[in-house]
């Protein structure tokens, strides 16, 4: 690749302080390349306006559900000015983290466990944080200025901000759509105090398609272009901390944690290349997991299987609740054991799951032979709720 690592030390010297931003851009984006990224575009503060009004209206709708995080401090996400003052160009970069098999298929072995493709590799926040780093050193170098990085967690709207500088446009479905890498692109930013010469943003080619509305297990976009987090079923097993609303437990199947449906159905995929970074690549172990040896993990060997994936954050008690909702949906009674024995552990949200995938799985008779042996002993109100509705001694909740 032209203006790989081995131009770098040019690039510092002189001659490129004193080159225009064209040539710095271009030697940016060169470089943006060797460190592995795989699409780059620069935009700036008051490109997306519109966007930042959208924000607003998602949050006085509730649509983020408990992601108070997200509520939090508007200003600063709707125009990067409001996190940084000083910030004069946007650089928005993206790593392509293609499949090399098609997400849906998993859908149909009900005992095992579909992982969303971002997640069946090493976490994506610690692979770029240290790209966009090493690209921000690269620049202040080649042309003094501030910098600051950032990827997924601040308050910047990075979808918005990457149609602006150009990598694809927010489809229907809300997320990034590229032309040349379909769905399937992280994203991360530079804030800088430099001028840099801006990227047009990219249209909207949705069209009249609207695949990705129509696919969606929990019918989470109540128009096009908007999503209903609380409904997704990405907030539902990752960021949701209690017990998943019973109204979306079938609808799951066997996603534990994440949904790619509407990622996967979008035609523009035809464009799709296989990722290129190993690291990100999925590992054979959570590309198919049997739901039987899931349930059975504990604490240790959660942290132990699940060693540098970003799905470690959500922690034991909530990973195995949801392994619990795809063994309620599996069709199989023969994973009736699994759930049985987590009927004794110690966390109140694996009980209570647990309680459903047998009310799924089990006779009727069995069911309240075990409620008989179970419910003396609970003190967990939430868990002896689900014991009630399991028996039918109570209407389903609707929540
Ligand atoms: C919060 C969040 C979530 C939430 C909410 C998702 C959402 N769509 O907002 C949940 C937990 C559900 C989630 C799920 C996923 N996420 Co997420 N998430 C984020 C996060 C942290 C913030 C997004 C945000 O600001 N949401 C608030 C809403 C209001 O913003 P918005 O989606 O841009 O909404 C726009 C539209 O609604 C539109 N709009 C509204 N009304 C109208 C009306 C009209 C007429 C029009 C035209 C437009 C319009 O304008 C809004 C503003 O642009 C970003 C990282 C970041 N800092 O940006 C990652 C991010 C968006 N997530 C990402 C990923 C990969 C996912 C999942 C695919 C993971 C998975 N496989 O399970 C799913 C996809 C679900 C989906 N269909 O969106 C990637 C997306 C990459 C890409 N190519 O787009 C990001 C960018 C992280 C990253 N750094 O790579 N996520
Ligand atoms: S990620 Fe799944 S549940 Fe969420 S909006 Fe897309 S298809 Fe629906
Ligand atoms: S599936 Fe269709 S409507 Fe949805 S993002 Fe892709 S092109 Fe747009």
């Amino acid at each position: 690749m032209a203006g790989g690592r081995a131009g770098i030390a040019d690039l510092r010297g002189p001659g490129l302080l004193n080159s225009d931003p064209a040539e710095l851009k271009a030697a940016l984006a060169n470089e943006a390349r060797a460190l592995g990224f795989d699409c780059i575009g620069i935009t700036a503060s008051g490109t997306i306006e519109n966007a930042g009004k959208h924000f607003l209206e998602f949050i006085a709708s509730g649509g983020h559900g408990d992601m108070d995080w997200l509520a939090a401090h508007p200003e600063r996400r709707v125009d990067p000015r409001g996190l940084w003052q000083d910030v004069r160009s946007v650089i928005m970069l993206g790593v392509n983290y293609g499949p090399d098999q098609d997400p849906l298929a998993i859908l149909q072995q009900r005992t095992r466990a579909a992982i969303s493709v971002y997640a069946q590799g090493d976490d994506y926040h610690d692979l770029i944080k240290k790209r966009l780093k090493a690209l921000a050193r690269w620049l202040v170098a080649a042309a003094p200025s501030d910098v600051k990085v950032f990827v997924d967690t601040a308050a910047v709207m990075e979808k918005p901000l990457a149609q602006a500088a150009h990598l694809g446009w927010q489809g229907k479905h809300t997320n990034l759509v590229s032309r040349e890498f379909g769905s399937w692109l992280f994203l991360g930013a530079i804030y800088t105090t430099l001028e840099l010469p801006r990227d047009d943003a990219e249209i909207d080619h949705c069209g009249s398609c609207q695949a990705c509305l129509d696919i969606c297990p929990t019918s989470a976009f109540p128009a096009p272009y908007k999503l209903d987090a609380r409904r997704c079923i990405s907030y539902l097993t990752i960021e949701n901390k209690g017990p998943i609303p019973h109204e979306f437990r079938k609808s799951i199947g066997n996603r534990i944690y994440g949904c790619d449906d509407c990622l996967a159905v979008c035609p523009w995929n035809k464009f799709a290349q296989e990722g290129r970074e190993a690291k990100l690549a999925a590992r054979a172990e959570l590309q198919a997991p049997s739901l039987s040896e899931l349930a059975r993990l504990d604490d240790a060997a959660f942290r132990a299987l699940f060693s540098k994936s970003p799905v470690k954050r959500i922690g034991r008690d909530r990973f195995v609740r949801n392994v619990l909702i795809a063994i309620g949906n599996a069709d199989d009674a023969s994973l009736a054991p699994e759930a049985e024995r987590l009927l004794g552990d110690e966390s109140p949200l694996v009980r209570g799951a647990a309680v459903w995938a047998l009310s799924q799985l089990v006779e009727r008779e069995r069911f309240d032979s075990l409620a008989a042996k179970s419910v003396g002993a609970e003190t967990d109100e939430a868990v002896l709720a689900e014991w009630r509705v399991g028996s039918g001694t109570t209407a389903r909740p609707s929540s």
